[in-house]
């Protein structure tokens, strides 16, 4: 009972690790020879479903994608985030994710444009900024496989984990006196 417990458990893990990665995000680095906010978030949702500018809702996805980026930039070199005001210093995420994780340089956001770009100043966080400038070097694309339906395999997880739960019960039932 014990073994066949473990050897549940021990699957359910692994297939819980397979889905985090496959609910993953990926993500691309897109130069460009423009600085439209807007025309970098049709190209890259052109990419295909589950493709848009990246929505960076917590320090470790800030994190992989400012390792992306590297530290070979200009100061000021910026990329376009989905990052979209609202109004004044209120921004939403494209993925219609809730804001809350933010990153902004001190002084950001300061009222400049409609949208917010990782910005290069010796390391990196945001700044909302205008659509002209020619700062702009590209943007960040984010593939989110929950944005793209039929990608995750979560039911059959959610099952072989729940046999291992099942498992525990069982194992706990037989200890009590
Ligand atoms: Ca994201
Ligand atoms: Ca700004």
């Amino acid at each position: 009972m014990k073994n066949r417990f473990l050897a549940g458990l021990g699957v359910g893990l692994i297939m819980v690790g397979l889905t985090g990665m496959a609910n993953a995000s990926t993500y691309q680095v897109v130069s460009v020879s423009y600085s439209d906010w807007n025309q970098a978030r049709t190209a890259a949702q052109s990419l295909g479903t589950g493709y848009d500018l990246a929505s960076i809702t917590s320090q470790a996805e800030f994190d992989t994608i400012a390792t992306m980026l590297g530290n070979s930039h200009s100061n000021r070199d910026e990329y376009w985030i989905g990052a979209e005001r609202v109004s004044g210093s209120t921004f939403k995420w494209v993925s219609g994710e809730a804001w809350g994780y933010e990153k902004w340089w001190d002084g950001e956001p300061n009222g400049d444009g409609i949208a917010a770009a990782m910005d290069w100043r010796n390391g990196w966080a945001w700044n909302d900024e205008g659509s002209a400038l020619g700062q702009i070097k590209g943007y960040i694309v984010e593939y989110n496989p929950k944005s793209a339906p039929g990608q995750a395999p979560e039911p059959a997880t959610m099952l072989l984990f729940g046999a291992g739960l099942v498992g525990l019960g069982a194992i706990r039932r037989k200890k009590q006196p």
